[in-house]
């Protein structure tokens, strides 16, 4: 069976040599985090939300659980989801599980088995939910499909504090693109990752089972395979730790030893001990998350967190 047949803006979703190189020949070297979900990095991503260290993912779910009535009840009936990022999609079930007549979801994933997996499993147990699967790097400008259903209102479903990964001033622009997509009385269901213990934070980005570094190693065999790079991925270290000055967890992965890489048919030349940085993972406070969301065209309306406050799910309206 061939499932849904997912909307294409993804141009294959290969690596970008031109992105690539570019990251790689900066003073700070630098990949982009979204690299990380090639089919194996989706898995391990999927691990890494199962992991003991790992409590954003727990906490969100918690938090899904307790108040998902309440958010439904403030999102109203027939409005059309579009879910940024959508992965395994396993806390829309629980907001799907409470809207009243949604008209529409549309789940947008730069993963494409992913994608597939989770719209034909959607709409085996949502009977009459359209879906309308949107393979695509949703980071980038994007046209959705012309044929959306139009409901009362559209919202937008961003988890899993997946608008930490961008840094502030893209994290804004990217926030007022979907305040554009929505529209007039649009709204924004987001969670958001809030500031806590430092030493919570390393170990949550440095599980002892390896899986994250693994997760953040695989880059590089990616880079292998679809840029015909020579990477050798022992060469490399994972390490991840929190900046407090930033309030970011930054991940790198650090070269063991001088050497040079070819990637695409470029050398490029490594210092023992330097780094590629590969991922910016951002936390913030409610106040400091308020006013992001603020110079981007939305209001927080509602804010919930776990019982230890190590997480939020913000409820968003777009600014009249
Ligand atoms: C997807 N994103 C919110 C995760 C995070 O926590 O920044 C990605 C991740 N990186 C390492 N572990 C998980």
């Amino acid at each position: 069976m061939n499932g849904i047949s997912l909307h294409d803006l993804s141009s294959g979703q290969k690596a970008s040599f031109a992105e690539v190189s570019r990251g790689l020949g900066s003073p700070q070297k630098e990949l982009p985090c979204k690299l990380f979900y090639d089919e194996v990095g989706s898995q391990l991503f999927e691990q890494i939300t199962g992991l003991d260290e790992y409590y954003p993912t727990r906490a969100e779910l918690r938090i899904m659980r307790a108040a998902g009535a309440d958010i439904a009840g403030r999102l109203g009936p027939d409005c059309l989801v579009l879910e940024y990022g959508s992965g395994s999609s396993v806390k829309t079930r629980i907001l799907l599980d409470h809207l009243k007549r949604p008209t529409g979801y549309v789940p947008i994933d730069i993963s494409r088995e992913l994608l597939q997996q989770s719209a034909d499993d959607l709409a085996r147990t949502y009977r009459g939910l359209r879906v309308f699967p949107v393979w695509a790097d949703y980071t980038r400008p994007l046209t959705l499909p012309s044929d959306l259903p139009v409901g009362k209102r559209r919202v937008a479903y961003y988890p899993g504090s997946t608008i930490g990964n961008f840094v502030p001033e893209d994290a804004r622009r990217f926030l007022a693109g979907i305040a554009g997509v929505c529209g007039r009385d649009g709204g924004l269901v987001i969670g958001v990752d809030l500031k806590k213990d430092p030493l919570m934070l390393h170990r949550a980005y440095n599980d002892a089972l390896g899986i994250t570094a693994a997760f953040n190693l695989n880059i590089l065999t990616r880079l292998n395979r679809e840029l015909g790079a020579n990477f050798v991925v022992e060469q490399f270290r994972h390490y991840a730790f929190y900046n407090p000055v930033f309030a970011r967890v930054e991940m790198h992965l650090v070269s063991l030893s001088e050497q040079v890489v070819r990637v695409g048919g470029v050398d490029f030349q490594f210092e023992r001990g330097e780094s590629i940085w590969t991922e910016a993972s951002y936390k913030y406070s409610p106040q400091e998350f308020a006013a992001l969301a603020s110079s981007a065209g939305w209001n927080v309306q509602q804010f919930w967190t776990d019982d230890r406050g190590l997480f939020s799910v913000q409820y968003l309206t777009v600014v009249d």
